[in-house]
């Protein structure tokens, strides 16, 4: 596949001038491609492939995205702020299509690119991650009037968490790669916890719990960090973008964020649960959050960080058992290594529930 070739069919400003490949995603293969103007200034976007393999259905995804993308320019507007940072905007085709479709059946689609920010792997500063949890707050706010029922569930069941756990017992069973056995402590860390994995689709369920719109994939690494003020300007990487629980973008920032080492650290000695960090996010979080979310919404916060750090290692063994088809690795042992820090955070949390509790009613009294 040629980017050359690709970008012609986009509406980039300038002659093109090259593209540099992002290599942090598990799922898409992500491009910087620069322009440059008649005048010599210089243009960059974002030019992604969409990983059909996650996502079956290119059009309804970008349905998702242009709509709420297009909500997100509004509220912003209309809050005396800047669309042209605070969001994500797409980039057309030539056609007027919010993504291109090749020969072969790739689907790309293209961003602008937000100068002046950048995303951070592992959070360097308690007070980034309390940007970050202001960011994660600001987009469910701004999103809190859009109908979320009427967005398209891309990928069905992404946070049905039984369902996950049944897919990993059906996994087990299958052992197609025969790894089955190498891993039968981790399978009976999960099996202790199955009850914990019915407690939010059951409120959910029930009508206690309100559907929201929700980012679904609220890593630090998804946050666009300002390089002059610090703060949290936007969230990236929109793909799953779909109705949920608030409580699965709050949990799920707090699992990948809040934890001392990376996801796939294989070293367990150095993963724990830092409650510096997961002070920081709650107070931005709820700073944003805290007038509109629900006193249900509000109690069950932490356990939405247990309860999606068990989710998340659920998937990364599940695809360690199946041979590795879903989440890219670089190396061996990697998903297994990355089921294993979020069992340890699992652990962690399980141990810091009260004091998780006690931050959480500190900085919702506030608000
Ligand atoms: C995947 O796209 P990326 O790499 O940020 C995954 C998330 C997981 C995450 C774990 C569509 O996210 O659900 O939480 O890896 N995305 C999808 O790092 O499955
Ligand atoms: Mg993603």
């Amino acid at each position: 596949m040629h980017i050359a070739e690709i970008v012609k069919h986009f509406k980039f400003e300038g002659g093109y001038a090259g593209a540099d490949q992002l290599a942090s995603g598990h799922i898409n293969d992500t491009y910087v491609v620069v322009f440059v103007g008649a005048g010599g200034q210089k243009r960059r976007y974002i030019l992604q492939r969409i990983n059909r393999n996650v996502f079956k259905d290119p059009g309804l995804l970008m349905d998702n995205i242009v709509r709420v993308t297009r909500h997100l320019q509004k509220r912003i507007v209309e809050n005396g702020g800047d669309p042209a940072r605070e969001t994500m905007n797409v980039i057309p085709t030539r056609g007027g299509n919010s993504y291109h479709r090749t020969g072969t059946g790739d689907c790309w689609r293209a961003y602008d690119f937000v100068e002046g920010a950048r995303s951070y792997q592992k959070v360097e500063d308690p007070l980034q991650f309390y940007h970050a949890g202001r960011a994660v707050g600001r987009f469910q706010m701004l999103l809190d009037d859009f109908p979320a029922g009427t967005l398209h569930e891309t990928i069905p069941g992404f946070h049905d968490t039984p369902g996950r756990l049944n897919v990993l017992f059906q996994a087990v069973e299958k052992n197609s790669a025969g790894r089955a056995d190498l891993v039968v402590a981790e399978i009976d860390f999960v099996k202790k916890r199955a009850a914990d994995t019915k407690v939010l689709v059951d409120l959910l369920a029930e009508g206690k719990l309100p559907l929201r719109v929700i980012h679904n994939d609220t890593k630090f690494n998804n946050v666009l960090i300002d390089d002059e003020t610090g703060e949290g300007i936007c969230l990236v990487d929109l793909d799953t973008v779909m109705p949920g629980l608030s409580l699965y973008d709050f949990g799920d920032a707090i699992r990948y964020g809040s934890s001392t080492a990376a996801e796939d650290e294989p070293d367990l000695s150095r993963v724990k649960m830092d409650m510096v960090l997961y002070e920081q996010f709650c107070r931005g979080y709820l700073q944003e959050t805290a007038h509109f979310l629900t006193p249900l919404e509000i109690e069950y916060l932490p356990f939405s960080a247990r309860l999606i750090t068990l989710e998340c290692g659920i998937r990364f063994l599940t695809d360690y058992i199946e041979g590795d088809l879903y989440f890219k690795t670089q190396r061996k042992d990697q998903n297994l290594d990355r089921a294993r820090t979020q069992f340890k955070l699992v652990s962690d949390m399980e141990n810091n529930m009260k004091r998780m509790q006690a931050i959480v009613e500190k900085y919702s009294d506030a608000g």
